[in-house]
Parts: structure tokens; sequence; C-alpha cells
């Protein structure tokens, strides 16, 4: 075995997006493409010799590959250890566990997430840092300096290692450890919730139906939902990870899900369900015909978090991403703690879960966690959802109703256009910006603007800044309509237009989503010129 340095030239639009570097399997299987990026990563990195580094995917196309090209590439740049889960598996909130169970230094995630996958589907990559939770955008844009530059890279010739059988290897001197990828995160789920209760909930014949979408949270799922807890065998449905996740789109909304809506809406529905994606960091709830949105969730998490022993000692508080809606809000008001509200992407919210001042953490993209992990955590939503829903004897639907009863119902839906121009997308959004200084006062389908903006973000633990991280109308009665560009999509551009409507009223909490949003639908469509510019007379997905 030598270590070989190999010369190398740059490749343009190395640039992480919201969650790490992803585009086509084909780019990436351009011969130098992942190494270039890889070996720009190690560069930045200080004080890495001899540490351990965590690496594992979701188990899409080319992951195998590319996790033994990152093994010899560890191994030239002096790292000690690399704790590998088996098969090159480990779901993104299992690897952000394993960082910091094990005191790693970092770790390498391979996933493209809610993106579909196979020979033509998207690949993707991302580094976490030490405290388990995604690198920050002064890493990200120093990695991306840095693949503009690059002159060479330096890889071991070693031969590829068995990564599916768990014990030690070598390269050079590198340890390579093949862990299990279920075990370490099994064991924090035991700390988090209360399966003694959960455990009953199920021996008294409480039915579920959990879909993994062919991804990653199967194994997982399996293990602790139809193993720990003694759900019945087939709870769990599409539990084995696909490298093209069976063809379909692993993300968990009523769109792609569908499957499991159509179960959840049958005459014999089980009580509960819900469904992961490509990486499992994503959770979606649904109840009998009744699919809960994300906001809501994680409003009704906080407001009944004091059930599972991790935060029977209460909250200290909760962060939303700006477009999620102010459901969560009022949960943090009532229980008089602050509630923080950050761009969009789960490395904005790693600073408030070190620093103590939040618990929980959510998205509107059905994403939901807390300071168990610095990721997202879809299995955790869901095992917590179980505690609660043990606890409280109630239904999905009777939970949700009573919450918005209680703290008034947030209407809301995101419509995605997908695949539009690029340049059509940047026309739309800088029309937009253009237009904001003129906005406020305005009555638009009669409703008073009453802000315009374009939201910035000053980190309040290390003050770090990212501006231009969506355009917001809010209006005088709550209501508000966001846009902003995906930072996830691997082809053209994805406008996405976050609508979000507040009633207090109980009688008036009963209306069909989209027809509440009916005014801020139009008012979204006409200020941003949305079928002028794109050609589109309708969203691609409405969740
Ligand atoms: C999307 C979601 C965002 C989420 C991100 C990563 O980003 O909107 O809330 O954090 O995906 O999720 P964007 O830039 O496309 O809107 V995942 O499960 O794909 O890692
Ligand atoms: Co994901």
């Amino acid at each position: 075995m030598t270590i070989v340095t190999h010369t190398t030239q740059p490749f343009d639009g190395q640039k992480p997006g919201t969650s790490g570097l992803r585009k086509k399997v084909t780019v990436f299987q351009q011969p130098g493409y992942l190494e270039n990026f890889v070996q720009a990563l190690f560069d930045g990195l200080e004080g890495a010799q001899g540490s351990t580094l965590v690496v594992g995917g979701d188990g899409r196309f080319h992951n195998r590959q590319a996790v033994q090209t990152i093994l010899r590439m560890a191994a030239a740049h002096g790292f000690g250890r690399v704790l590998l889960g088996r098969g090159g598996i480990l779901s993104t909130p299992a690897a952000s566990c394993v960082i910091r169970a094990r005191g790693a230094y970092g770790g390498i995630v391979l996933s493209a997430s809610h993106n579909p996958g196979g020979p033509d589907g998207d690949f993707g990559i991302k580094y976490n840092v030490g405290n388990g939770g995604p690198a920050p955008e002064k890493i990200t844009d120093g990695i991306h300096a840095r693949t503009q530059q690059i002159t060479q890279y330096r890889i071991s010739d070693a031969a590829d290692i068995d990564i599916d059988t768990l014990g030690e290897q070598r390269i050079e001197q590198m340890v390579v450890e093949v862990i299990d990828p279920v075990a370490d995160y099994a064991a924090l789920m035991a700390e988090c919730f209360d399966f003694g209760a959960i455990r009953q909930l199920f021996a008294s014949g409480f039915r579920m139906r959990y879909d993994a979408m062919w991804a990653v949270g199967g194994p997982y799922a399996k293990a602790l939902i139809e193993g720990v807890l003694g759900a019945p065998a087939g709870t769990v449905v599409n539990a084995e990870p696909k490298e093209d996740f069976g063809g379909l789109h692993p993300d968990p909304n009523p769109v792609n899900a569908e499957d499991l809506i159509a179960h959840m809406a049958a005459d014999d529905a089980p009580d509960f369900g819900a469904a992961s994606d490509g990486d499992a960091d994503r959770n979606m709830i649904v109840g009998r015909n009744f699919p809960v949105a994300p906001s809501d969730s994680l409003a009704l998490l906080a407001a009944h978090a004091t059930v599972a022993p991790r935060y029977a000692g209460g909250i200290a508080g909760i962060a939303r991403s700006m477009p999620t809606s102010m459901a969560a809000d009022r949960v943090a008001a009532a229980l008089g703690v602050p509630c923080y509200e950050t761009p969009t992407g789960w490395k904005f919210f790693g600073n408030l879960l070190d620093a103590g001042k939040v618990t929980l953490c959510g998205e509107e993209s059905y994403g939901t966690g807390s300071d168990h992990v610095r990721e997202k955590d879809g299995l955790w939503a869901v095992l917590f959802w179980l505690n609660v829903l043990a606890a409280t004897g109630q239904s999905v639907e009777q939970l949700v109703r009573a919450n918005w009863a209680t703290y008034g119902r947030n209407y809301y839906s995101r419509h995605d256009y997908e695949g539009i121009e690029t340049a059509a997308a940047d026309k739309l959004m800088a029309g937009l910006r253009a237009q904001l200084p003129q906005l406020a006062g305005q009555v638009l389908e009669g409703r008073r603007v009453k802000q315009a903006d374009d939201f910035g973000y000053v980190d309040p633990v290390d003050g770090s800044q990212s501006a231009k991280q969506g355009v917001r109308i809010l209006f005088d009665d709550g209501s508000r309509v966001v846009f902003r560009l995906s930072g996830t999509g691997t082809e053209g551009a994805t406008l996405r237009v976050y609508l979000e409507r507040y009633e207090p009223s109980v009688d008036k909490q009963g209306e069909d989503t989209q027809a509440a949003l009916a005014p801020l639908i139009t008012v979204a469509r006409s200020v941003a010129r949305i079928a002028e510019l794109t050609g589109r007379k309708t969203p691609t997905v409405v969740t």
C-alpha cells in the first residue's frame, strides 16, 4: 500500500447547498469529482491527524464505491480511525448520533436525502462537524473556495476493503472499524422515550403502518418498532433499503407517500401512520384519514414534550426555520420559553442547540428534531408521537384538534414549482426584491401588508450573518407569503412559495387548507408574476 498524489483540475459548481453537495450520479461518476471535493474538505481540517472520522450513507446507488474512495483518502490524510456503518449504511441522524457518542472529529454522510436515486438519480456528500451537526456556512464556503483552486489529491492505492463484516481492518496506518449502524442510535432512543408505555400500547392492539419508502430508515424502524417495541411483523413496510428506492421518490409527504395516505384513508386504516425519507431524517405523521402538517407536529410535540423522559424537565426553547408556520411560537409563548426563527437548513440550529438555548427544532419540510443529536430525525419524531399517543390515550386527530383549539390553527401550505429555468427563477426573485420598498401599506386581496422584506439572520451565539434567506410579505392579520429558491435540487431551479394564515376561532378551523389559503395563493401568484415569468399556471407539488 502506498499513498499516491494525483494531479487534478477544478470542477465548476462544487458548492454545497442547503444540505451538502448534491448532483446527478453521473456528475459524481466523473473521474476526480468526488476526490476533489473530499480533498478540499480535508485540506480545511485542522488537527485531524490521528483522529476518528465517521462515514456512512443512505445506501443509494454509488454509495458503496464512494465509501471505498473516501476510506482510501482518509487513510492518505492521516486519520487514525474510521467508524463505518456496515454496508456503508448510516442514516443521517444515526451518523450524527455516532459522531457524538464516540467523540469523533467529524463525519461524512453520503446522501441526497429526499431526492430520487439510481443510476439516473441524485447523489450527495455532506460534512458534519464534531458536535454531530452539518458544517456551518463558514466551513462549507471554505470547501467551495478550495475546490476552485485544487491541483492535486492524495489517496492510498489500497484495494477495496470488505465493508459488510463487523470488525477492524487497516488501510495504511488507519483502522477501519465496521460498526452496526443501528446499535448506538437504538440505545439513544431508549433514553429519550418511555419504551414501556409504547410497548403496552402495541400490546393493547394499537395498529401502525410505518412506510420506510425503500430507504435507509427501514432497518432502524424494524429494529426499534417491531423488535424492541413489539409491534407486529409487517408494521414497517418497504423496509429494505434499495439503491434506487424502488424507483420512487423517497420524500415523505402526501404526494410522494401516496400509498401510505391511501392506507390511512381506508375503512380498516391503522391507528397511526408514519414515513421517513431517503436518509431517514424527515418524517410524516398521519392519523386515520388525517395527515398532520409538519409545523403542527412541531407545535404538538412541544406542547406534550414532558411525557417523554428526556424532556420531562421541560424544554429550554424552540427553533423553527423562517418559512415554518408560527404554530410553535404560540406554544413557546404559553410555556414561557423563547422561539427562534432561523434560515432554512438544519445547520442553523446547531449553535442554538449547543448553547442550550433550544431543545426542539423543526422545519415545514417534514423535519423535526431535538438536542439528542444535531440533525433532524425521522424515527425519533415517530417514537415521540408514539410516546404522546401512549401517554394521552387520544387519537392523532383528537390531539391535533385539541392543539388548534388551545393555540389557534395556522393554516399552512407549500407550493413548489419544480424544474423551472434558472434564469426565470432568478428574474422572479429579483422582481420580488425590487418591489419590497413599495409593498408595505398596500392592500392585496383585502389584506394590508404590514411589512415586506428579505429575511436576514444574525446567529445569536456567534454573530455570523446570513442574508437573502427568503422574501416575506407579512400582513396585518398575521398571514404571510414567503418565497425562496430551493438549495437541494439538481435540475434547473425550484421556487418554493410558503403560505400561512392564522385562525383562532374553533368553528373556523375545519376548512380545507387550500380553500382557506385561496386569497393568499392569488396574492403570491400575482405579486411574483409566476405564470408570466415561468410559464407555469399551477405548482408541481402542493404539500
Ligand atoms: C429542503 C427543505 C429544508 C431542508 C432541506 C434538507 O431545502 O426545504 O427545510 O432542511 O431540504 O432536507 P431546500 O433548500 O430545497 O428548500 V433533506 O431531508 O433533503 O437533508
Ligand atoms: Co433527508
